[in-house]
C-alpha cells in the first residue's frame, strides 16, 4: 500500500550512484508529470526488488547482471549486453508485471582492483594475474558482494582464496585501499575514485560475472495505474554513458556536491 496519498516512491540501493539516480528518476517524474515524488534511500538489492514487486515503491534503478544473478538465480553467465538484457526484461514483465522504461546507457560491474603500484610491481593485468597473490593479501568487498552468487563465481572461475575478507560501507572500499588497509577490493566499475586514487581494474578475461547495464524499473501496479510516469522514464534511455556517470559519482563523492544538486544540474540540462 502506498503511503501518502499519490506520491511516487523511487528507491536506492546504498551508494552514491543510486542516490543520484533516484533523484534523476523522481525529478523526471514531477517535471513531466506534476506528480509529487518521495526518495526512498538505502535498500539492499534483494530488499529494493521486494519493495518494488510488492508495490511499495514505485521505481529503482537495478542492473541486469544483479538481477540475472540474485533474483532470477541464473549461473550461466551470458556474455552479450543486449541479449541478457532481453532476457531480463522478458522475466521481469512475464514473473512480476514489472516493466523496464529504460536502459540508461552505462553498465556499473563489479571490478577487482589494486593500488597501480602493485599492478606494476606484481604484473597483475587479470584477475588471474591476481589469484597466486590473494592468498597473502585482504580484499575488501561491499555488504552484499561476499554472499552473492558473482563471489562464488569468482572463486569457481579463478581459485580466489584471499588471507582476509572484509566487508565495508561500499563508499569506503576505495579510502581502505588507499590507506592500505586492504589490498584489493572489489571496486564499482563507475566510481570516480578508482581513477583518483590511482587504482588498476583487473579484467575478468575468464567472464565469471555478467554484464551490469543500469535499467530503470516500475512497479506492475505503476505501470497500469500510471502510464504518464512510465512515458516520463522512457525519456531517459540512453542519456547517461559510463563517463558521465563516473563524473557524477566523483561530483558527490570527491568534491562534496549533494545527490540532489548533482541530479538537478543533470536535469536541467537534459530537460530545460
Ligand atoms: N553492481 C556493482 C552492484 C554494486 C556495484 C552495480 C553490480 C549492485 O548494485 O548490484
Amino acid at each position: 500500500a502506498r503511503s501518502e496519498g499519490d506520491r511516487i516512491s523511487i528507491g536506492a540501493k546504498t551508494f552514491t550512484e543510486q542516490y543520484i539516480l533516484s533523484r534523476i528518476l523522481a525529478g523526471a517524474i514531477a517535471r513531466e508529470t506534476g506528480l509529487p515524488t518521495e526518495a526512498v534511500d538505502s535498500l539492499g538489492s534483494t530488499v529494493a526488488f521486494d519493495a518494488l514487486r510488492n508495490g511499495q515503491i514505485d521505481g529503482y534503478v537495478e542492473y541486469t547482471g544483479t538481477l540475472w544473478t540474485t533474483i532470477m538465480k541464473r549461473s550461466e553467465i551470458p556474455g552479450d549486453r543486449a541479449a541478457l538484457l532481453r532476457e531480463v526484461d522478458d522475466y521481469l514483465r512475464a514473473e512480476h508485471g514489472i516493466v523496464v522504461a529504460a536502459a540508461l546507457g552505462f553498465e556499473n560491474t563489479y571490478t577487482i582492483a589494486v593500488r597501480r603500484a602493485d599492478a606494476t610491481r606484481l604484473a597483475l593485468r587479470t584477475v588471474g594475474d591476481l589469484a597466486p597473490h590473494l592468498g597473502a593479501m585482504s580484499l575488501g568487498g561491499d555488504y552484499e558482494i561476499f554472499q552473492r552468487p558473482e563471489w562464488r563465481s569468482l572463486q569457481r572461475a579463478y581459485g580466489l582464496a584471499p588471507r582476509e575478507q572484509r566487508s565495508m560501507d561500499p563508499s569506503l572500499m576505495y579510502e581502505a585501499i588507499r590507506a592500505r588497509q586492504v589490498d584489493a577490493i572489489t571496486a564499482f566499475s563507475t566510481d570516480g575514485r578508482l581513477v583518483s586514487y590511482d587504482l588498476q581494474a583487473l579484467d575478468d578475461d575468464r567472464h565469471a560475472i555478467p554484464p551490469y547495464d543500469a535499467i530503470v524499473l516500475v512497479s506492475a501496479r505503476t505501470a497500469r495505474e500510471h502510464g504518464d510516469v512510465v512515458t516520463a522514464l522512457r525519456g531517459l534511455a540512453g542519456s547517461i554513458d559510463a563517463d558521465r556517470m563516473r563524473r557524477m559519482n566523483a561530483a558527490v563523492d570527491e568534491q562534496g556536491d549533494t545527490p540532489a544538486t548533482v541530479a538537478e544540474r543533470f536535469l536541467r540540462e537534459r530537460l530545460p
